[in-house]
């Protein structure tokens, strides 16, 4: 999944695609490198970011999925808290919604069933501009896996279609370095819930602590949590460096080929 943020400002790539035209070049990279889901957002969700209203976040992003819908083969996700939008951009030919809030906001559980979308349901501890104050769990991975159970239970009961669901722990919303290091050490802990899993760690703060690179300087330490991520189990991997990405995957995926061949 290859994240196309059309906001000012976005931890990594803020201001860099909000032209229409802009954006519609860096999702034909994105597919030329290997992407299979452009993930579009009009909200910024970084610690300390600051709400969007509806119009605004409409206004971002509509004009660039019905674009991307129309001149491009691929598949398009939309990343965003609000109904109204996700409503709209699933008119406009966006197949998946990408929640950091899980669908709990009034009215964004109808308009998945309603528009009979895929959703992947993320945790997220607080929200964007007070999460990272102080976050405290007893066991993270067992409270992350409890919600976003309690979540796809939800969805399922409302008539989202079970292989529709995706869950995401959701790295650095609410957890401390040490949280999320924990939930990438337990990952298969949220895949043994029977849902695919996606993770999103491309250049996150975390790979900043422990690389101290700024976030221009994370794709090494981004790849190797992906790859951790996957050998766990997670099967989307939601990245800003989708050529990279895909090569390091290349590698599990000829090693899992050649595990299976027991010449
Ligand atoms: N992370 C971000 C945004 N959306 N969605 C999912 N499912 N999982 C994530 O980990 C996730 C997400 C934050 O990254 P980014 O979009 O690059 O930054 P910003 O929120 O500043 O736009």
């Amino acid at each position: 999944m290859g994240v196309l943020n059309v906001t000012p400002d976005s931890f990594s790539d803020g201001g860099l695609h909000r032209p229409p035209e802009r954006a519609l070049q860096r999702v034909r990279d994105l597919l030329a490198a290997g992407a299979d889901i452009i993930d579009v957002g009009g909200e910024s969700t970084r610690p300390g970011a600051q709400p969007v209203g509806e119009q605004e976040e409409l206004d971002r992003v509509l004009p660039v999925i019905e674009r991307i819908v129309r001149e491009t083969p691929c598949l398009v996700s939309v990343d965003s808290r609000k109904a109204i939008v996700m409503d709209a951009a699933c008119s406009a030919g966006a197949c998946l919604i990408n929640d950091v809030g899980a669908l709990q906001a009034p009215g964004a559980l109808e308009v998945a069933v309603r528009q009979r979308a895929a959703v992947c349901l993320m945790h997220m501890q607080g929200e964007p501009n007070s999460m990272q104050a102080a976050p405290q769990y007893e066991d993270v991975t067992d409270e992350v896996a409890e919600f976003l159970l309690g979540r796809a239970l939800q969805c399922l009961e409302a008539g989202i279609a079970k292989d529709a669901i995706v869950l995401d722990p959701g790295f650095g919303f609410g957890k401390t370095l040490e949280h999320n290091l924990r939930l990438l050490a337990r990952l298969d802990r949220i895949g043994a819930l029977g849902y695919p899993v996606l993770v999103g760690l491309s250049r996150k703060s975390m790979i900043g602590r422990l690389t101290g690179a700024p976030v221009e300087g994370r794709l090494a330490g981004s790849l190797a949590a992906a790859l951790l991520a996957v050998g766990k189990g997670a099967r989307i991997v939601r990245t800003h460096d989708v050529q990279e990405t895909r090569h390091a995957l290349n590698i599990i995926k000829a090693v899992r080929q050649a595990e299976q061949h027991k010449t």
